[in-house]
């Protein structure tokens, strides 16, 4: 699934507005499978985040669902129990601490993320249960779908900085940082995760 935030700027095209591509990633792991629920982050300088929600992380079958969700930051995200019985949602991430204590069935709670980073989620009944929220500081981010891809539209051409996460990336954060340069043509690259 590819989100796809439109560029307010693309409204001005007066000479010597900033041309706007795609940006293309395919994203495998070291066994050269796709890596699919990686994030794509495409900081551009300049370009602010826009809220458009609702943005949902459900309790589900025991799981959290989706299993990585995306959001700017700033964005409110509301954490249904669709299961019937309660679920107690945490987090001790740096970049976001919340305890939602047990509620139960279709009942819900809301959490603000205003700080950009990973949120690991866990809930205290079920051990088992494991979700990420990616707070992105940039408007230009989603997730690799099954095919370990994602398709990000209308980034402004130029430099910018990519930022991979993944669980399957060792580096500090599960996160790879590059520089990039997006031609007007637009940007496509296959990135392959190592051990
Ligand atoms: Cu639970």
């Amino acid at each position: 699934m590819s989100i796809r935030f439109p560029l307010f700027a693309l409204a001005c095209l007066s000479p010597g507005a900033v041309q706007a591509a795609t940006v293309t990633i395919d994203l495998r792991g070291p066994d050269g499978s796709p890596l699919a629920d990686a994030v794509v982050m495409v900081e551009v300088p300049g370009a602010h985040v826009v809220q458009r929600g609702p943005y949902v992380m459900e309790q589900k079958s025991i799981a959290f669902q989706p299993h990585v969700l995306v959001v700017p930051i700033g964005a409110t995200v509301s954490f249904p129990n669709r299961d019937a019985f309660r679920h107690h949602v945490y987090s001790f991430s740096k970049a976001k601490k919340f305890d939602l204590k047990l509620y139960g069935r279709d009942e819900t709670r809301s959490v603000v993320f205003d700080q950009a980073g990973t949120v690991a989620l866990g809930c205290n009944i079920h051990d088992s249960m494991s979700g990420f929220i990616i707070v992105s500081s940039t408007p230009y981010a989603a997730r690799t779908d099954k095919a370990g891809r994602v398709t990000i539209a209308e980034v402004p051409a130029g430099g910018a900085r990519l930022r991979v996460w993944s669980p399957a990336i060792h580096a500090p954060d599960n996160m790879m940082v590059q520089a990039i340069t997006i031609a007007q043509s637009g940007f496509a690259t296959s990135i392959v995760v190592r051990r």
